[in-house]
């Protein structure tokens, strides 16, 4: 395979260019210590690479409606909270729906190289559905890697099947595990054709998942763990689970908010459990960090995402338009093969990038700074065009990358830029705690708004490599003197 041969013959990157002499603090900085056999199973998964999520695009598809245990966080109607944000699954595909679909994304999309399922159920919960999909796949589109997401419950079973499928990939929620913690986010299971309720149904489940995740790491598959933050009851505990999973093999650790709203009719919705606030998520995040690989890039996507991280481009694959798509896949393999090639070479010669020098003196503070990017690593987005902001922390340590804010999008395009005023607002309420935004362009009018609310906008560092950037207007603003005050707290100012 022509991505393969690029990688092998120029390795894998071992650090991100342009990054200063402290750590990045990215899990691509922790993939240079990666052998090289697992360097090239997670260089190209958006999910599993905080830096493959800049270039590379995953899919999902929503084959596996049924589920064997009730979260309090999840309504069936809408799709599974392991792997997505709240939402109805606009198609529930049968197998043979979905491999028509993967192709044709593969062949629009060249760099989607990971087809997930991950809902609305539990895709082992829906045994048939999910192998017959993977099945077909692995014959027709193999250039594809392929991912599944589980509650875990039926897991060990199925890692003789999931092995076969050479599915290397695997994610299992794991909220705890302690059965007394289980039992508050857990009601039942559905087991050996019984419901189990409260804590025997939660020892149960706790038991399965990790069995199934000492089996999968036994064999060699990557094993990502997510854990669904939910405050009051198992955010302590998630140090431990984290703890847990890395003695046992775990690649990487996602710690995702609870969603929870009334309107999704779930019980923690309905009963008024409230979401962490940022500043708790990365707290628990960062505490975490010290016993193992922590995810911070996850979106919460749907069951049904089509697109990079971030972007939803499923409308553009309905079954209605596929039906009209012609796809020769033999050549879509080629072409498919020509951007991953491109990509790695990118990717190399980033690696190959020397080490800038960091001069920085200890005591000045980190800054939080936003980015607008669409893409590429990159900053090369507008900031009127932008749905969401990658949030880099840069300190004398170097540049890290800390999570995305959600943001709606107030700009129709065109030169006027600001007019709806209330979007902006929320747009400005989200980069709460930034104090720079880099963007490409940003219009006149959001440039005030910003400045008065202590954002200080930047496009003057447009298409250049976002680590990059952010060092640079670092650099600028302790040379203006910024950063000799106070610290900004905006670890505590993020409280929502
Ligand atoms: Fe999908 Fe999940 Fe595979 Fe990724 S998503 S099955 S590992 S291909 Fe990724 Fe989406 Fe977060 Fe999941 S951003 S919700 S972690
Ligand atoms: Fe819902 Fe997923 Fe939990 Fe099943 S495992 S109840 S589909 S969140």
């Amino acid at each position: 395979m022509l991505e393969l041969k690029v990688i092998n013959d120029n390795p894998a990157p071992s650090k991100k260019g342009g990054c200063s002499a402290g750590s990045c603090g990215s899990n691509d900085e922790q993939m240079s210590h990666l052998p090289e056999h697992i360097r090239e199973k997670v260089y190209n998964h958006p999910c599993y690479s905080e830096q493959a999520h800049h270039y590379f695009a995953r899919m999902h598809v929503a084959v596996a409606p049924a589920c064997n245990i009730q979260c309090h966080y999840c309504n069936r109607k809408y799709d599974c909270a392991n792997e997505s944000r709240p939402g109805v699954v606009s198609e529930l595909l049968t197998p043979d729906q979905a491999v028509k679909k993967v192709m044709a994304v593969a062949a629009n999309i060249p760099q989607m190289t990971v087809l997930g399922i991950a809902g609305p159920g539990d895709p082992l919960a829906n045994p048939e559905r999910t192998f017959d999909t993977f099945r077909q796949l692995t014959e027709k589109a193999p250039d594809i890697k392929l991912c599944v997401s589980t509650n875990g419950l039926s897991l060990p079973e199925c890692v003789d099947e999931l092995v076969k499928h050479n599915i290397d990939h695997v994610t299992i929620t794991i909220n705890c595990v302690d059965p007394d913690v289980g039992a508050k986010i857990y009601p039942w299971i559905f087991w050996n054709n019984k419901r189990i309720h409260g804590r025997k149904g939660a020892a149960i489940l706790i038991e399965q998942q990790q069995k199934g995740l000492e089996m999968l790491t036994a064999r060699g598959v990557l094993v990502k763990v997510n854990s669904v933050l939910i405050p009051g009851v198992n955010d302590e505990h998630l140090k431990e689970v984290s703890k847990v999973v890395k003695a046992k093999g775990a690649f990487l650790h996602n710690v995702m908010p609870l969603i929870a709203e009334a309107e999704h009719g779930t019980f923690y919705g309905v009963m008024g459990q409230r979401s962490p606030n940022k500043a708790e998520l990365q707290a628990l995040q960062d505490a975490c960090e010290g016993d193992m690989n922590m995810m911070r890039h996850c979106r919460q996507c749907r069951a049904d995402a089509v697109g990079l991280l971030g972007e939803d481009r499923g409308s553009e694959f309905t079954l209605d338009k596929i039906e009209t798509m012609e796809i020769d896949y033999a050549e879509a393999m080629k072409k498919r093969a020509v951007v991953h090639a491109a990509i790695a070479e990118e990717l190399n010669a980033q690696a190959a990038r020397p080490a800038q020098k960091n001069d920085i003196p200890a005591h000045y503070r980190p800054v939080l700074m936003a980015v607008a990017t669409s893409g590429g690593g990159v900053i090369n987005q507008h900031f009127g065009h932008a749905k969401e902001f990658l949030v880099y922390e840069a300190s004398p340590a170097g540049v890290r990358f800390i999570g995305h804010r959600k943001t709606d999008l107030y700009c129709s395009g065109g030169d006027t830029c600001g007019d709806a005023d209330t979007a902006l607002q929320t747009s400005i309420r989200a980069l709460e705690g930034c104090e720079a935004v880099l963007c490409s362009k940003i219009g006149y009018s959001p440039w005030g708004e910003l400045e008065a609310a202590g954002i200080q906008p930047n496009g003057e560092h447009a298409m250049e490599p976002i680590e990059d950037a952010v060092m640079a207007v670092y650099k600028e603003m302790i040379a203006a003197g910024k950063l000799d005050e106070a610290p900004a707290l905006y670890g505590a100012g993020n409280a929502a």
